[in-house]
């Protein structure tokens, strides 16, 4: 892993319905994120938050079911910027959000620098929507199909470029919640999914080393991680704002966060969802700082 980090602050939470997962990055800041990683020897250049234009919209709808589309876009592209920069410094970009919509962001400024990216998507959902497909217009639903260059032009085109990432450099970890248009791009497109049924029957590591061996395979030449913690059981992590039945319990997740540790391919990271109005004592927030202290090489002994 790379020993210079940029961390960017992205208070977004028009990409869904719940507010206050805005104010996820205050929260693991608070938790200790920056303290956990220069202790660990990293160098560490928080570089604050994105601001966002217009932070009290809601719901403003458009005719291609689209909520805050607006502000959505503006947001990302200043995202992509920032990530592209840390980027081509050659350092590691960990953002910190702000609901899902931000992964559209953080993906263009990392697919503008890598040309056959991988991306770990550990998830309850899989965020493959589109305005036609979406249940809801929520944005935070989508930012993988907008990856892949299917959705609305304005997002699939922030950064100037489309698609940022190949179906098959994807994959999918922790699903149980998706939705029949999510499933049928899945199909279509042949993307490699562990749902909690592979999770619960070969266990975590086994998921976890055929993952790794996929990507391996691919020959990728940078790898994201993007970690919403509604992937988590609630049990674990109870400030999201789509909490599902279910999840990979918080020692799994660890342990994955550890496998991506000593595997050492990761080029970029986001962790996502956090929302400390639905938290139970900032419990989500430390579960988070927790795995990123494992994910950048905290070990037990
Ligand atoms: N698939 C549903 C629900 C959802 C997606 N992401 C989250 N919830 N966190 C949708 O609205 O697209
Ligand atoms: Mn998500
Ligand atoms: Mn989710």
């Amino acid at each position: 892993m790379k020993k210079n980090l940029s961390v960017i602050g992205v208070p977004m939470d028009l990409g869904q319905n719940r507010r206050g997962v805005d104010m996820g990055p205050s929260a693991m800041r608070y938790a200790g994120v920056i303290e956990r990683l220069t202790n660990q020897g990293y160098d560490v250049e928080d570089l604050g938050d994105v601001s966002i234009q217009n932070p009290v919209a809601k719901d403003v709808k458009n005719d291609a079911n689209l909520k805050d589309l607006d502000v959505v876009v503006n947001a990302n592209k200043a995202l992509a910027k920032k990530v592209k920069e840390a980027t081509a410094k050659e350092r590691f970009p960990l953002v910190l959000g702000g609901d899902h919509s931000i992964a559209i962001g953080s993906l263009a400024g990392v697919a503008d620098q890598y040309q056959n990216m991988g991306v770990i998507w550990y998830d309850a959902h899989g965020d493959l929507n589109t305005g036609e497909t979406s249940p809801s217009g929520n944005i935070h639903g989508m930012p993988l199909a907008v990856s892949l260059g299917i959705g609305h032009p304005s997002l699939t085109e922030i950064g100037g470029f489309a698609p940022k990432i190949k179906p098959e450099n994807i994959v999918i970890i922790g699903a149980r919640s998706l939705d029949e248009g999510e499933k049928e791009l899945i199909a279509e497109k042949g993307i490699k999914v562990f749902t909690m049924h592979e999770v619960d029957r070969f266990g975590m590591s086994n998921v976890m080393s055929q993952a790794l061996d996929y990507l391996k395979e691919i020959k990728t030449d940078g790898v994201h991680l993007s970690l919403d913690l509604d992937a988590l059981d609630p049990q674990d992590a109870p400030g999201v704002g789509t909490p599902v039945l279910g999840g990979t319990s918080y020692r799994e997740t660890h342990l994955a966060m550890e496998m991506l540790a000593d595997a050492d391919v990761l080029t970029s990271a986001e962790f996502v969802e956090v929302n400390p109005i639905l938290d139970v004592k900032n419990r989500t927030a430390e579960a988070a700082v927790g795995l990123i202290g494992s994910l950048f090489g905290e070990k037990l002994l």
